[in-house]
């Protein structure tokens, strides 16, 4: 994909219609580019208004003109920005007049952050975070993905990776020395030292960031247990808009339907499924196994059941999976309260007035909390972190342990742990992953 000698043109605003959209340009024909639409070229990083012309000279529309000349723009090449009105026909005019100018066409998704990336701009860290703020819904995952895209990670990786070099390079000339036996041994003994030290370090910050790939994920809660109960009612009030269906017959709900919440800053899918129940009816045969599928799936499961029906299932926990929180509804219609309410897990609430919601949620935002952890302050985000940084760490608990068996062994192991942390930055050996990563990211991105 990488073709640095293509210009490409995206829409980096978001969807049409909207007041203003942005059209960004990168790439060498850009200058060129920017002259044929706007007849001549503003001055560098400098608002410019500007009537743009197709190629026949017919005005497109009236807006502001950006010219960055690299290396000095967000991908290091030449890059425009057109502030044009968003209607869907000006869009679609623009994208004719820059795909009629030779060695221009439409860039791939994320095609903009990757060359920013392939000229230095910002390391692989650091282009991730930028993806998870443009996709960030609260608060504290907009925080998360800011420190990723101020490099706080990519810095700790690069300091930690130099550390390892220069213990390597103690350990090198240590073998260079080996002849001289105590020479050796005067070299290696500080670089093992070293690399304990840098060891455990990266083992704390795993450590301190065990939960926090799950802000990105987001926590997801099922709402589950048998028909009527007022599932979908329970559903509307805490997304507060009228999102499933809420009807007295029994089996109203079939499909999954997800509202995605905002809770106190942590990311919450909350899945309103199918009453369960055995049934004859195909349609909400299907129905029950995706409720069954989905709260096998999710966090956290609330079974909600009527509080006046004695006969109410119990949910069939099995094993290993969520933990189940029983909420007793329609407490409206009960006089006497249920013994359990107020105990771990267990509520009483009415879902269509809302008594007991503000404890249900109160309840929620602990268990949040407690679930993304540390995430907000963590430095590892990703999978992908985590496994390099292991992989670091294992490289130096063999090398401390293969010490007596040689320097060459050593050095080796040393080898991998530097290759590990490169390859977190991108400053090594990434074209592999690129794709993968790039991928992910909007158009115009
Ligand atoms: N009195 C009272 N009625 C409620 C309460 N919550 C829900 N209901 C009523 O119970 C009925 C069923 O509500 P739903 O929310 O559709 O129940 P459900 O569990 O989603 O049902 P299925 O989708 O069929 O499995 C509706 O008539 C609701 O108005 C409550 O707290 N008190
Ligand atoms: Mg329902």
């Amino acid at each position: 994909m990488h073709s640095p000698d293509q210009t490409i043109f995206a829409l980096s605003s978001g969807r049409a219609p909207s007041a203003i959209a942005i059209i960004r340009v990168s790439g060498p024909q850009t200058r060129l580019a920017i002259e044929r639409l706007c007849g001549k070229l503003p001055a560098p990083r400098l608002a410019q208004f500007a009537t743009l012309r197709d190629l026949d000279g017919s005005a497109i529309d009236e807006s502001v003109a950006l010219w960055f000349p690299g290396p000095h723009s967000a991908t290091g090449e030449d890059v425009a920005e057109f502030q044009v009105h968003g209607g869907r026909a000006v869009i679609a005019a623009m994208f004719d007049a820059l795909s009629a100018i030779d060695g221009l066409r439409p860039a791939e998704p994320g095609e903009f952050t990757r060359r920013a990336f392939e000229n230095g701009k910002l390391d692989l860290t650091e282009a991730e975070g930028l993806d998870d703020l443009i996709h960030a819904d609260t608060d504290r995952q907009r925080r998360q993905a800011l420190r990723h895209l101020k490099g706080l990670l990519g810095a700790k990786a690069e300091s930690w990776r130099q550390q390892i070099i220069e213990a390597s390079a103690l350990i090198e000339a240590g073998i260079d020395f080996s002849d001289e036996g105590d020479v050796s041994a005067e070299l290696v003994a500080p670089a093992l030292r070293k690399i304990a030290a840098l060891k455990s370090e990266i083992e704390e910050t795993l450590a301190a960031s065990a939960q926090s790939e799950r802000l990105r994920e987001g926590l997801t809660v099922a709402i589950a247990g048998p028909p009527n109960a007022g599932k979908s009612t329970l559903l509307n009030r805490l997304a507060r808009r009228e999102a499933a269906i809420v009807s007295p017959h029994a089996g109203t709900t079939r499909d999954v339907i997800e509202v995605h919440l905002d809770l106190d800053g942590y990311p919450v899918t909350l899945i309103d499924t199918a009453g369960v129940r055995d049934t004859h009816d195909p349609v909400e045969q299907e129905g029950v196994r995706r409720a069954r599928d989905r709260a096998r799936t999710s966090d956290l499961v609330l079974w909600l059941v009527d509080a006046n029906d004695r006969n109410a299932p119990t949910p069939q926990s099995d094993g290993d999976h969520a933990p189940v929180w029983i909420v007793r509804n329609k407490v409206d219609l009960v006089a006497v309260k249920g013994e359990g309410a107020g105990a771990t897990g267990r509520f009483d609430v009415s879902a269509s007035r809302g008594d007991g919601v503000p404890e249900l949620i109160a309840a929620l935002v602990i268990y949040a909390r407690d679930y993304f952890g540390s995430g907000e302050m963590a430095l590892v985000s990703r999978a992908r972190h985590r496994t390099l940084l292991r992989e670091t760490v294992a490289a130096l608990g063999r090398a401390g342990r293969s010490a007596d068996k040689g320097d060459e062994l050593l050095a080796e192991e040393l080898r991998i742990a530097i290759h590990s942390l490169g390859r977190l930055t991108g400053r090594v050996d990434v074209e592999d992953i690129l794709d993968v990563i790039f991928r992910e990211f909007c158009i115009g991105k």
